[in-house]
């Protein structure tokens, strides 16, 4: 497995029209170094890099559903509190729960007059889930003229502070530890249920609080794997984005490293099954392609293998020439005389593959 897999994390942030996918991705990227060049065309850009402590965050906007459930190892899924949560987020959550995708829920617009995180909180919960699986992580601290000026993590119970000019976090004092005390033990409890470290359960079974590294270690396990969702907050503060460096920790911990996952199931064009490809550089290739840009090309997704100057698609064209621009070690840009359509699967001309699309619709 190449070092630099496990230092990268490609995830797809899909949510209602106007929830703020495009302003949180904005946010985490002035957090973080581009790893990527903004788009100096000033044109809608589907993929953003960011390099947040020496991870390369990959965040996908606006895919397809189909794209969204397959090209990234896990999706930002993104709520907007003053707007509430709509039907379709059920369909897809349903979807995700069948395919086991990591996802972390982000509650936006929480400086809205009409946002209300625990309400939010609440609804998502009636909406998505009849168990323990949805763990709030955080909580809005507002200022002395009520603007949002940062969030407990109620893991840690750090506050993070977006006051000043730089985001710093200290020790929650007493009166806030009161504050958040019971929704604390709420997560916790949960979280000793979800988790599979018996050291959780065992604590509160004699009355005493887990560690914190315990904790924060068991929630990043559980997200990764799939097993719970973690919900975080942002917003608006008085000098910008509220949120941003504490949600891009929490995706470089919580979600899955594309050395994680297994490769999608992959067929002969005939229809004839294959074994299980492994992931790495030296497999067979199995890509596909996510998103389709008119400034740079098709954004293809690597899963196994390396992409060379030539592609069979969809098994069938047995040689298309591509030029390839490498933007992580998991994602490209690949130009071809013809296009490359959304969803096709890309593999090596002399080994041609057909990526078996995980059903529409559950059986
Ligand atoms: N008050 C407030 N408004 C926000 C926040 N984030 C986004 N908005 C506003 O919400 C609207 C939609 O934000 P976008 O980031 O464009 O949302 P989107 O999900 O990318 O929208 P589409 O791509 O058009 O579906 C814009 O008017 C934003 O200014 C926030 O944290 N607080
Ligand atoms: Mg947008």
């Amino acid at each position: 497995m190449p070092a630099t897999w496990k230092h990268e994390r490609v995830v797809g942030v899909v949510g209602s029209a106007g929830s703020g996918r495009s302003s949180l991705i904005t946010a985490l990227a002035q957090a973080g170094a581009h790893a990527s060049a903004p788009d100096a065309s000033g044109s809608h850009d589907p993929l953003a890099v960011i390099d947040w402590r020496g991870t390369h965050v990959a965040l996908l906007d606006d895919l397809q559903v189909e794209q969204a459930l397959l090209v990234p190892d896990a999706l930002l899924v993104v709520v907007s509190s003053p707007d509430g949560v709509d039907t379709a987020l059920g369909a897809l959550w349903q979807r995700c729960e069948e395919l086991r995708i990591p996802r972390i829920v982000v509650i936006t617009k929480l400086d809205h007059e009409h946002a209300d995180m625990d309400e939010t909180v609440a609804v998502l919960r009636r909406v998505l889930s009849d168990g323990p699986e949805l763990l709030r992580l955080t909580m809005p601290v507002l200022d002395d003229d009520a603007t949002l000026g940062g969030f407990i993590d109620l893991a840690t119970t750090e506050i993070w502070n977006w006051t000043g000019p730089d985001v710093t976090r200290h020790a929650c004092d007493p009166e806030h530890l009161a504050l958040i005390g019971e929704t604390r033990d709420e997560l916790i409890a949960d979280l000793a249920m979800l988790s599979e470290d018996p050291r959780l359960a065992a604590s509160l079974q004699v009355g005493m609080h887990p560690g914190i590294a315990q904790i924060t270690e068991a929630l990043a396990a559980t997200s990764r794997t799939a097993h719970a969702q973690l919900i975080v907050g942002s917003g608006r503060g008085a000098r910008g984005p509220v949120g941003a460096e504490l949600i891009l920790d929490l995706l470089v911990s919580a979600l899955p490293s594309p050395a994680e996952r297994h490769v999608p199931v992959v067929m002969r064009p005939d229809g004839a099954a294959m074994l299980p490809v492994q992931t790495g550089p030296d497999s067979a290739l199995v890509a596909t392609v996510a998103a389709d840009d008119p400034g740079h090309g098709a954004l293809v997704r690597v899963f196994a293998g390396a992409l060379g100057d030539a592609v069979s698609v969809d098994g069938v064209l047995p040689a298309v020439g591509i030029t390839v621009t490498m933007a992580t070690a998991q994602l490209a840009w690949a130009r071809s005389a013809s296009p490359l359509a959304v969803g096709s699967s890309l593999s090596a001309p002399d080994n041609p593959l057909v990526i078996a699309v995980p059903d529409a619709e559950p059986a």
